[in-house]
């Protein structure tokens, strides 16, 4: 390090660059004067503002908004399934459809995801089956969790989508790692972080922003600020203009989003990709938008927000419709195709319940297999113990679970 002093230009130079000195005492205020703008594409008629974006084939279009119909048919469905005792955990996407489909858009399939728990749609997009994910939910021999996680902790190998946990924002710091990997390996691909805005009131975040910044990591983290983490309202979790602003303060590059506008989220995740791929730079991303269901099946969010409220994203800022009203003005949607589109769709979803509820169970022996090569001593012994006690007392073990 030298601190050599220009005491003719009056700068520093210091590690990092040019300082300059001042005879003025400024702190540098805590807030801008205004807030960070948020980039839209259509207004909330479904109007194109102008013509800066991503201009997107008939095709495409038609899938994002196929995707984010199959994702709410999805959630209401299997949320009821939950209501009837028939799984014992979901998590709704609701409101967060056009983030979760239209950001899968903009990214290439040997990019890796690293979700928090509300982005199912990425999987979709890529193929996941509404089959596969009813496989999931109810923990049979077909989930490829063998039935160890939780419902709604999807994975897929073949879909480079890792495994949910929920732990809050451990995806953070590991995207970061297998994106300097996949630079290091001069792959022309990167990672997508997704978390909420809880996710960002950890320590793992910062830590995450930090190393990704100083490694010129290609990862793009993309922050879903839908208002609360459970009952914690965003006013309670920081005082900085919500999360965009945190970028800077570790030289990353960040755009805000309105997160209910499918063409405005695709067209900044495909420039941030762009940034992360061809730059190896990481970029923030953070879509505003609001959680328009319960955090899960285990909360009643009328006891800590007014119902007035969520109604009002649940309708007047509802992403799909909005998006639906420029489709159908680009001729490409009317009223017929959508109603044949929604029963089809309801029809699988059903379907894939009654499926995926008469498969058996894995296993008990999965229980123990998976982590080591040879079990140690004390699993094999709860192995045994286990057993015994089934044979003992058979009656209070479920049927549908092979010995
Ligand atoms: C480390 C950790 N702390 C607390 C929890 C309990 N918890 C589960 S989800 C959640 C809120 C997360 O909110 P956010 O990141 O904003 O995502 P959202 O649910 O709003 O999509 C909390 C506190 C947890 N799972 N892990």
């Amino acid at each position: 390090m030298h601190n050599i002093i220009d005491h003719h230009s009056q700068v520093l130079n210091f590690p990092g660059g040019e300082v300059k000195f001042t005879s003025n005492l400024n702190f540098i205020p805590e807030t801008t004067e205004e807030r960070v703008h948020c980039y839209r594409v259509l207004d909330d008629d479904g109007y194109p503002i102008n013509n800066d974006f991503t201009q997107i084939e008939k095709e495409v279009a038609l899938k994002i908004y196929t995707d984010m119909v199959t994702l709410q048919t999805m959630d209401t469905i299997f949320y009821e399934a939950q209501r009837q005792g028939r799984i014992s955990f979901y998590v709704t996407t609701l409101g967060e459809e056009a983030i979760n489909i239209a950001s899968a858009a903009a990214l290439k399939t040997d990019d890796f995801i690293f979700p928090q728990y509300r982005e199912p749609g990425v999987l979709l997009w890529r193929g996941f089956t509404i089959q596969e994910f009813a496989h999931q939910l109810f923990g049979n021999k077909n989930d490829y969790g063998k039935g160890r996680q939780m419902p709604i902790h999807y994975g897929s190998n073949k879909h480079n989508y890792i495994t949910v946990s929920s732990p809050v924002a451990t995806q953070l710091p590991q995207a970061v790692g297998a994106a300097y990997a996949l630079k290091m390996d001069a792959k022309n691909a990167c990672t997508i972080v997704y978390f909420g805005d809880g996710g960002s009131s950890t320590g793992d975040f910062h830590a995450a922003l930090n190393f990704a910044g100083v490694l010129d990591a290609p990862v793009i983290f993309f922050c879903r600020n839908n208002g609360f983490a459970i009952s914690t309202p965003v006013t309670d979790q920081f005082r900085s203009d919500g999360v965009v602003t945190k970028g800077q303060g570790y030289g990353i590059r960040s755009i805000r989003v309105d997160g209910n506008d499918a063409l405005a989220v695709f067209t900044a995740v495909q420039e941030a990709r762009k940034i992360a791929v061809s730059e190896h730079k990481p970029v923030l991303v953070e879509a505003l938008t609001y959680r328009a269901g319960h955090h899960s099946t285990s909360d009643d969010s009328t006891k800590y927000r007014p119902a007035t409220e969520i109604e009002w994203w649940r309708t007047a800022r509802d992403p799909i419709s909005r998006f639906k009203k420029w489709i159908e003005r680009e001729g490409w949607l009317n009223s017929e195709a959508e109603s044949e589109l929604r029963s089809n769709i309801r029809k699988q979803v059903l379907q894939a319940i009654q499926v995926a509820e008469k498969v058996e169970k894995p296993p008990i022996k999965d229980v123990f297999t998976d982590v080591y090569d040879v079990p140690p001593a004390n699993l094999q012994k709860q192995e045994t113990f286990i057993r015994e006690t089934i044979k003992r007392n058979p009656q209070d073990y479920p049927t549908d679970v092979p010995l």
